[in-house]
């Protein structure tokens, strides 16, 4: 199996699985990675925790090799299978953490974009190298890396294809922290555990407000954050956490 789907205490964890060629994404790979993405919304995972087996990378990206040998039509499908693929990802309901221990690099770094939050290693190194490849990148990257670091920085990574490493990528917002390399599954865990002890509607509803507000005007990102606040007080756990409050107690929420 090119993907390995277990479960760490409460959370799903996905784990990239073809060392010997850094977890780069052959047709399998994304094949799989959707499978279990699937399987994972199905599931009662408070969170998806995703990294890449081995001590070198999350994923190399693209299988260079593999694209290699295929006509442009098929090219352009397995562009837009990547997408839909991480596109789920984006769209599942609990939040998923990208634990990137290494090289993310093109398809590699668009995967951990599409992931709620990315936590990097001291071994971090990420870049959209395609520019390299006469490429550019086809998995998201040149839609949510702006989204995430700014016009100007997306640009420079997309345009010079170059490396940043674990300092940069934090001070930039790339990653949201670094986390020793040893204990990284279980700050991961750690980690998930800040947001994932509170409501998972709560929680679906406001990720999906912030999605969603900006790709729209404000004006229309305003009445999106209206409507998705009235229906998170409309649940049972909006009531037990004001009356929780109110009662001087910790809420028990039910995640519905
Ligand atoms: N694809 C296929 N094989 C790879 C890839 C890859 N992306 N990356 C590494 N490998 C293989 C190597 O070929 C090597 O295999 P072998 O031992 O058989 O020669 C093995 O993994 C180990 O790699 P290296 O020996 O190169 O390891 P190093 O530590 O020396 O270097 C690097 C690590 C710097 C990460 C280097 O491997 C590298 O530059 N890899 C390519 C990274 C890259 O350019 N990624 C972008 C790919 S394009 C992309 O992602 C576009 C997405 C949109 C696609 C749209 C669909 C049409």
């Amino acid at each position: 199996m090119a993907v390995e789907l277990t479960r760490r205490d409460e959370f799903a964890l996905l784990t990239l699985n073809r060392p010997e060629a850094l977890n780069a994404l052959n047709a399998a790979t994304i094949r799989e990675i959707g499978e279990a993405i699937d399987e994972v919304g199905q599931r009662d995972a408070r969170a998806l925790i995703i990294t890449g087996a081995g001590d070198k990378a999350f994923c190399a990206g693209a299988d260079i090799k593999e694209m290699l040998g295929i006509e442009l039509a098929a090219k352009k499908r397995k562009a837009e299978t990547g997408q839909a693929t991480f596109a789920k990802l984006d769209r599942l309901p609990m939040p998923s953490v990208a634990l990137i221990n290494g090289y993310a690099f093109g398809g590699g770094l668009e995967l951990a974009l599409a992931s709620t939050f990315r936590l990097g290693t001291s071994r971090l190194a990420v870049a959209l190298p395609e520019i390299k490849l006469g490429l550019m990148p086809g998995y998201g990257g040149t839609q949510r890396l702006p989204r995430l670091v700014g016009e100007a920085r997306a640009l420079e990574m997309i345009m010079t294809g170059r490396t940043v490493k674990s300092d940069e990528a934090l001070a930039i917002g790339l990653v949201n922290r670094l986390v020793p390399d040893e204990s990284r599954v279980e700050d991961a865990v750690a980690f998930a555990r800040e947001f994932t002890c509170y409501s998972l509607v709560a929680l679906r509803h406001a990720r999906a407000a912030v999605r969603r507000s900006l790709a729209v005007p404000l004006e229309e990102g305003l009445r999106i954050e209206a409507d998705l606040s009235t229906l998170a007080f409309q649940s049972r756990d909006a009531q037990e956490g004001m009356s929780a409050f109110a009662e001087k107690r910790a809420p028990n929420f039910v995640d519905a």
